[in-house]
């Protein structure tokens, strides 16, 4: 049943932030725009719950956009978090936590023998580029339509007319001749890559991809399609960059690199490896990572790069992770697949067209009745029923991902009794739809 929500004390909030903030938000996808209506601020967040400024609780599937997996106020990380800042909170000067952190990031991604840590992820994918660019002594990158791996100029890229077009800014103030660098390719598609490779491959430096697809929603690679990336960049002398910022200790310990077998020459981390602070690495073959300053000429720096605070709230969920990984990945796996399956067996049974991708506690609802595994297929998805599919489930006290093209993750807080009242809400918003 809805019940209504209050929005008194949000509407304020926001009538006060659109005053002094652009658009009200500090990250565009918080403001509601592709689902309409206007954003709840939240006060304050306990495991597997929201609670928002006029009391409102929710089950949270949006997790700080995936960086919560213990859930929220986890209890080893508040303490941790707690200890660090009794210390001061930032000084400018190594640390013991971030050597603890790069060995704890090494020994779980055996790939990244050397990392340096950043303060957001675009940072990471930013310096991973210009790194491999410095590496190899080419200019071109490649990327996928519909991942997206931060701001960064040279990423915020649309494809061009063909695979092997360069590509277009896909924001205003991204040069033309800065897009022109980077090449837009489908995901999924070997035989675009191979025609990228014939066409640029001398120049092309990095080829840089969300293995798993966290950004037009869940999007899995089809089999053999990262082990042909890898051979090709491989053959080719071009650097293969994954984007692990949703990823890395998200679909297991050791990452999707460890699921698939692959081995990356860089790899870009964020989100869980902060804890739900400020964090992002990259990282990768010594012989590479060697080539930044201070050691190599390629510049890369960051007053908070490597923060103790950020580093403890960090190291506190891996080590849960690293301590329960034995349990937590598998019961992640069977709690997100019952709600998937829960929800592929409400819309067949009201006759709506949906397509559940999931992966570990990742998921995504499209409103489609087309097999979701590339831009193209995603961008099928009805959106006017997914805006009204999020708003009968905020209603319901579930805060699904306010987009159709993002990933919705189950936390370790979430029980058995959380995906049952989530897919009672789901049944009654189907309905709806039907
Ligand atoms: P940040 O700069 O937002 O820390 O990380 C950029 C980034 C890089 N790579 C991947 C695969 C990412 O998903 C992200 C950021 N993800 C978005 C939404 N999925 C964060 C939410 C937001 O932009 O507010």
């Amino acid at each position: 049943m809805t019940r209504g929500l209050s929005r008194a004390r949000s509407a304020e909030w926001f009538r006060r932030a659109v005053a002094v903030i652009p658009g009200g938000v500090n990250s565009p996808v918080r403001a509601f725009r592709a689902v309409g209506g206007e954003p709840l601020f939240i006060r304050s967040a306990r495991g597997a719950y929201l609670e928002d400024v006029d009391g409102n609780r929710f089950i949270d599937y949006v997790g700080s956009w995936g960086p919560m997996i213990l859930g929220h106020a986890h209890p080893e990380v508040v303490r941790a978090v707690e200890e660090a800042v009794r210390k001061g909170v930032s000084y400018g000067a190594p640390t013991s936590l971030e050597v603890e952190m790069a060995e704890e990031i090494g020994e779980a991604l055996p790939s990244i023998e050397k990392v340096r840590m950043t303060s957001s992820g675009t940072e990471a994918t930013m310096s991973a580029i210009r790194l491999a660019r410095a590496f190899t002594g080419r200019r071109k990158v490649v990327k996928f339509e519909g991942c997206y791996h931060g701001h960064a100029d040279a990423l915020l890229v649309r494809a061009g007319s063909g695979v092997a077009t360069l590509g277009l800014p896909d924001s205003p103030g991204v040069l033309p001749d800065v897009a022109a660098q980077t090449l837009v390719l489908p995901f999924n598609d070997e035989r675009a890559l191979e025609q990228a490779f014939e066409a640029h491959g001398a120049d092309i430096a990095c080829v840089i991809i969300e293995p798993i697809v966290g950004n037009m929603g869940c999007v899995l690679p089809k089999p053999g399609f990262l082990s042909k990336v890898r051979e090709l960049t491989e053959r080719r002398g071009a650097l293969l960059i994954f984007d692990e910022v949703i990823t890395g200790f998200r679909v297991g310990y050791h990452g999707a690199q460890g699921l698939y077998g692959i081995r990356p020459d860089l790899t870009c981390l964020g989100k869980i490896v902060g804890g739900g602070l400020p964090v992002g690495a990259f990282g990768g073959r010594s012989e590479i990572m060697r080539w930044l300053a201070p050691e190599g000429p390629v510049y890369h720096a960051g007053t908070l790069a490597g923060n103790p605070l950020a580093m403890a709230a960090g190291l506190a969920t891996l080590r849960v992770l690293k301590r329960e990984r034995e349990t937590l990945y598998p019961r992640l796996e069977r709690l997100t697949t019952r709600l998937a399956e829960g929800i592929a067996a409400e819309a067949e049974r009201c006759g709506v067209p949906v397509r559940v991708n999931h992966i570990a506690s990742m998921l995504t609802i499209f409103f489609t009745d087309r097999a979701v595994t590339d831009w193209a297929s995603a961008a099928t998805t009805d959106r006017e029923r997914f805006r009204r599919f999020f708003h009968a489930l905020l209603e319901r006290g579930i805060y699904w991902p306010p987009s159709p093209f993002e990933t919705a993750f189950v936390s370790a807080a979430h029980e058995e009794a959380e995906i049952e009242a989530t897919l009672e809400a789901v049944r009654e918003a189907m309905r709806a739809l039907a």
